[in-house]
């Protein structure tokens, strides 16, 4: 049988199977003798023992792996954002979008707390991300959670974001049932913990769901250029007139994203963002053997 890991504890794992049912089983020694570690998302091949004991016995190729959480196998990063308090971090989101396609993973970005929205926050996130698959949302008041039912279904997704935009909110709006710690702000700042801790796979309309304790996939550092350029779909077409191969559209002549934002074509936002995260992993680049 085939199923997925949503759950691993001390070595037992809880596999979905398709039809619903959930199993819980070993794995087989070989895999720690081969230094496999199974993961939550990991799609894996089952046998049942007629001692109604189960066995792991393969994990099937994985389409990705996140670091922290480690889970694999997503499908949809959903990136969550606050309309009002705390203010958003773009910087986070843009590198969370960076990290997205560079895991071949497709992102969507929700911007939450639509009940007490600041217009021009929500004027900017509209601008700064027409490019992409965009949402408004309100867990206290239900807005926009039909359409984020809608993006989940038949998908395994992952929710991330700084603490406290509404993640788990938006998670107990999708799952009456699941209430999931949250907490308020104030509770927050005084430890500056995360009130999300453990990362486990929720089976939702044919997909599933994780909510994630903070986010890193992977050392930035190890981005090359062609990445940044598939990673930014307003450059999409342009990069290939700028004047030098391998232009960083930073400081080169004759730039043809420098142009766009020029014409009004790309957001000074984005841009000035990007600036950043380039000078972020140029530094990293240069610590990197320290
Ligand atoms: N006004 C308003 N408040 C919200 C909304 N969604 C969440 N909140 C509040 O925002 C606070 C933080 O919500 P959480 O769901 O705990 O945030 P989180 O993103 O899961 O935070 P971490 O688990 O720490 O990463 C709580 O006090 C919520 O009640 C919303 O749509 N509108
Ligand atoms: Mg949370
Ligand atoms: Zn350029």
């Amino acid at each position: 049988m085939q199923g997925r890991i949503i759950k691993g504890i001390g070595g037992f794992y809880t596999v979905l199977l398709e039809g619903g049912d959930t199993i819980t089983c070993k794995a087989r020694g070989r895999f720690r003798n081969e230094g496999v570690t199974p993961m939550v998302g990991d799609l894996v091949e089952i046998s049942l023992h007629e001692t109604g004991f189960a066995a792991m016995d393969d994990i099937l190729p994985r389409k990705n792996a996140l670091l922290r959480p480690p889970v694999s196998n997503i499908d949809l990063l959903v990136i969550v954002l606050s309309a009002s308090i705390p203010k958003p971090d773009f910087l986070l989101a843009d590198k969370l979008l960076i990290q997205a396609q560079t895991l071949h993973i497709e992102p969507l970005l929700v911007l939450n707390k639509m009940d007490t929205a600041k217009p021009e926050i929500a004027e900017e996130f509209s601008r700064d991300y027409a490019a992409f698959h965009t949402l408004l949302a309100s867990s206290a008041n239900g807005y926009g959670i039909d359409a984020l039912k809608e993006a989940l279904t038949n998908r395994v997704s992952c929710f991330a974001g700084q603490s406290a935009v509404g993640k788990s909110s938006l998670l107990n709006a999708l799952f009456p049932e699941l209430s999931l710690e949250t907490g308020g702000l104030a509770k927050k700042t005084d430890r500056g913990k995360h009130t999300t801790r453990q990362a486990e796979l929720w089976p939702y309309l044919g997909g599933a769901v994780l909510d994630t304790p903070g986010f890193s996939l992977f050392e930035m550092s190890e981005l090359d250029q062609d990445a940044m350029n598939a990673s930014y779909p307003e450059f999409t077409g342009v990069t290939s007139e700028c004047r030098f191969a391998g232009c960083r559209h930073i400081a080169e002549p004759d730039c043809a994203v420098k142009a766009l934002l020029k014409n009004g074509k790309l957001s000074q936002g984005r841009y000035a963002r990007y600036c950043e995260i380039q000078t972020e992993i140029d530094e990293k680049r240069k610590h990197r053997y320290d």
